[in-house]
């Protein structure tokens, strides 16, 4: 069984988000999805979440390509869940290219980064529900 992990915050969940978690299915046959604690989100990323983790998870848990969610709740834990959960690959959107090349030297995982959906994100539906609401 091919195992794939990825992380995100994947709050207003959305196609693009759906895009990734898709292909990122393709590498294999199980993929966990490390989604980040609210905790993690406002202290380490500065993102006020809409959704909180348990809506986030649940969201999560609701879509076919999905078999695992588990909680992010820091930047470090990446290597040791690679090697808890059996990951044999690592994907993450490209705005991420190069950052995680490490997990390569420490794990035996391959590094994969996906193109972004270009035209969605999570700040742009904020921006336009606000231009809509004016
Ligand atoms: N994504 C995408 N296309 C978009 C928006 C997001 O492919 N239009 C991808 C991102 O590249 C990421 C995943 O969807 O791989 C989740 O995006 P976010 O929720 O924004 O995750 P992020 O805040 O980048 O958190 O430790 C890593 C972090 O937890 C990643």
């Amino acid at each position: 069984m091919k195992r794939i992990i990825t992380y995100g915050t994947f709050d207003l969940l959305h196609y693009g988000h759906i895009n990734l978690l898709r292909r990122a299915k393709q590498y294999g046959d199980y993929l966990v999805v490390a989604l980040s604690t609210d905790e993690f989100n406002w202290n380490q990323k500065q993102k006020k979440c809409y959704f909180d983790f348990e809506k986030r998870k649940q969201l999560l848990e609701a879509i076919r390509y999905v078999d695992l969610v588990i909680p992010e709740n820091g930047w470090e834990q990446k290597v040791s869940d690679i090697i808890e959960y059996h990951i044999d690959t690592f994907v993450m959107g490209d705005d991420w290219a190069g950052k995680f090349d490490f997990i390569e030297e420490k794990t035996d995982a391959t590094v994969i980064y996906l193109p972004r959906t270009p035209e969605i994100s999570t700040s742009q539906i904020k921006q336009d529900l606000e231009k809509f609401n004016k």
